[in-house]
């Protein structure tokens, strides 16, 4: 179709100079806004940086980091998983990080895994032997820390879910978690967890804990853990940083707030997800 009227060309020189001092006028607008949008968006970026901080982040980013969350916890859906590989690709990780693994005289034979239950004063202990009783998992995944690096690993223990289904310590009621997609309403929200003297913890939402590849973890590419990688438990929690999974479990306890982090103390985002 053709336009009904044709642009029309300037027919004068003096008719020329106008449409260019128009086409001049347009550009120099649209450059002025161009600037202007530069600006405010320097002012966005000025506002962000100084506001006041929460958790050592500025809370203007804050916002954007919670909202990345919020779409990262619909990521954790427990059929949302880590990818897996063939056992011959596993590799023996460096060992990186010994936050709460210095403790003197730490004698891993007399260990046992404390467990403070959901809404109930009542510690319960459990021996090695009584986690290795459980169901066995076994699975091929990525270690990722936030530091860059990555590394095939086989991990072998017991499903936190498996350990929640026959110690059922994170419902007030004492009820085994029927369905682990949706907690009972008695649920616990929170899982906090530490090394024996405390000096390197972890916090995770509850529906991080249940997922099908988060493991309490004794196995390390078909040996038993060493000392330095955790032994003689550790949290593997694949969908999230190495800085989640953590070396030496000493304690769990259920929580109805946010549990203490010490990574996320130290700014880095709660949730660890990748
Ligand atoms: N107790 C404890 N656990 C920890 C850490 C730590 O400093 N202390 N560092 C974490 C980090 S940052 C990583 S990447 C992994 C590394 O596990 P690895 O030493 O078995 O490779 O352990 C995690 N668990
Ligand atoms: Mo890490």
């Amino acid at each position: 179709m053709l336009p009904e009227t044709p642009p029309k060309l300037p027919a004068t020189p003096e008719e020329e100079a106008a449409a260019l001092r128009a086409a001049a006028t347009r550009s120099r607008r649209s450059f002025l806004a161009l600037g202007l949008a530069g600006i405010a968006g320097l002012a966005g970026w000025r506002y962000l940086l100084h506001t006041p901080d929460a958790d050592g982040i500025p809370s203007g980013l804050r916002g954007v980091l919670d909202a990345n969350a919020r779409l990262s916890n619909a990521y954790y859906s427990n059929t949302r998983l880590a990818p897996e590989f063939a056992a011959a690709r596993a590799r023996t990780p460096r060992v990186n990080g010994h936050v709460g693994l210095d403790e003197a005289g730490f004698d891993p034979a007399a260990w046992r895994l404390v467990v403070q239950p959901y809404g109930r004063s009542a510690r319960q202990e459990f021996s090695i032997e009584q986690l290795k009783a459980l169901p066995r998992t076994e699975i091929t995944t990525e270690l990722k820390c936030i530091e860059g690096w990555s590394v095939v690993v086989t991990w072998a223990g017991v499903r936190f879910a498996d350990f929640l289904a026959r110690y059922p310590l994170a419902t007030r009621s004492g009820q085994p978690l029927a369905d682990p997609n949706h907690p009972a309403a008695d649920a616990a929200p929170y899982v906090g967890l530490a090394t024996p003297n405390a000096a390197y913890y972890v916090g995770l939402e509850l529906a991080s804990a249940l997922h099908p590849q988060t493991l309490l973890c004794y196995e390390m590419n078909g040996q038993p853990l060493t000392l330095e990688h955790g032994a003689p438990l550790r949290l593997v929690t694949p969908l999230k940083y190495g800085i989640k999974h953590l070396k030496r479990i000493g304690t769990i306890r259920f929580a109805d707030q946010r549990p203490a982090d010490y990574w996320a103390e130290r700014g880095y985002d709660w949730h660890a997800g990748h």
